[in-house]
């Protein structure tokens, strides 16, 4: 009967001179379980938190800068506009907390005019787009204390800081919008604990709109998108010992109008079977990984949503074109 484990670890396990358990590098195995459950069920799906390896980062910076990506552009005009106005609104914040922080382009906008926030904690899986991120920023804002986090932001429970000043969280890029509802509130309701008493939080959440603006904005004509899609493909191949052939995989993006959301989708286009960490997972021409949502909310959905997790909506700022939000709120 063929093992269950991987033939990767049972290498390792043959490698050791003793007889203690294999030792993974912790982000490597996270990765292998993510896959091989996900290859496992059907439909098959994989966490949009793996795009996140120095190319998928690189690819995402692309992205941001395509004439069809209208949400960085839309979040950077209303940070720019209404800056002073966030800064005059959020209180007392000396501590700015930041989710998926990326390249913190946009943070740097926001720091300028929060004269008061000393301290500045970037949160993030991809450790590599946070050292660059914390070197651009320390070059930019003089004092600043930065402490960054490499950490899966649905399950950081403490953060690198024991300051009782008062706290701003920033989740910014509609990056909210890549949960489930469930998922965002349960992360919403964490946020609070972290950031702790009279906190504020300022969420950019892109807004409903027409598909037709929609789709080509995650499927654009230059490819760039596809091209961060596969890459999810190309880093199981890089790290899992994987066989799968770029070539017989499509990307696609799609509206679901019930669910307000783009799913990302990798597509079979042929009969196969792909090999991971020595398993096998056959695919039948046509069938889909999905790997990726992007969940679209109206002002007041996402609204109803904060409440839900114990949040008080305290302004929403919107674009003329009502293309993206950013949405202040308080604990009560
Ligand atoms: N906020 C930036 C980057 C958005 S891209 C902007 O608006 O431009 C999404 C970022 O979130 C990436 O840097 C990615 O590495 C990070 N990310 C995605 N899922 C994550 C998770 N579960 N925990 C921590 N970081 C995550
Ligand atoms: C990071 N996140 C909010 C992006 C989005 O729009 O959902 C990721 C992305 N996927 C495809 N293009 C951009």
């Amino acid at each position: 009967m063929e093992s269950d484990i991987p033939h990767t670890i049972v290498e390792d396990l043959e490698r050791s001179s003793d007889l203690s358990p294999p030792r993974l590098d912790p982000a490597r195995a996270d990765f292998a379980d993510a896959v091989l459950a996900g290859f496992a069920r059907k439909p098959r799906s994989l966490p949009c938190r793996f795009f996140y390896d120095a190319r998928g980062s690189a690819l995402f910076e692309e992205i941001t800068q395509l004439p069809e990506y209208y949400p960085t552009r839309a979040e950077t005009a209303l940070l720019e506009t209404y800056g002073e106005e966030i800064a005059e609104r959020m209180g007392d914040a000396r501590v700015l907390v930041e989710f998926g922080s990326g390249s913190s382009r946009k943070t740097s906008l926001l720091l300028s005019a929060l004269h008061r926030v000393s301290v500045y904690v970037p949160i993030d899986v991809a450790g590599e787009s946070l050292a660059e991120a914390a070197e651009w920023l320390s070059e930019r804002h003089d004092g600043l204390a930065i402490r960054p986090l490499v950490a899966d932001f649905t399950k950081t429970r403490t953060l690198p800081i024991v300051a009782r000043r008062p706290k701003l969280g920033f989740f910014s890029g509609s990056t909210i919008g890549n949960l489930t509802h469930a998922e965002a509130r349960g992360f919403l309701v964490n946020a609070a604990h972290l950031l702790g008493r009279d906190a504020s939080f300022l969420i950019g959440v892109d807004l409903k709109k027409d598909p037709a603006i929609l789709i080509p904005a995650y499927n654009d004509k230059r490819g760039v998108t596809a091209a961060f899609n596969l890459n999810l493909l190309e880093r199981i191949n890089r790290e899992l010992d994987g066989d799968i052939d770029l070539d017989l995989f499509a990307h696609d993006a799609v509206y679901d109008g019930i669910e307000g959301r783009i799913e990302m989708l990798l597509v079979s286009l042929a009969s196969q079977t792909v090999r991971v960490l020595g398993r096998a997972f056959r695919f039948a021409k046509g069938e889909r990984i999905h790997t990726e949502n992007s969940h679209k909310y109206s002002i007041e959905e996402f609204q109803a949503l904060a409440r839900a997790a114990g949040w008080t909506p305290a302004h929403a700022w919107t674009d003329a074109d009502r293309l993206f939000s950013l949405h202040l709120l308080r604990l009560a």
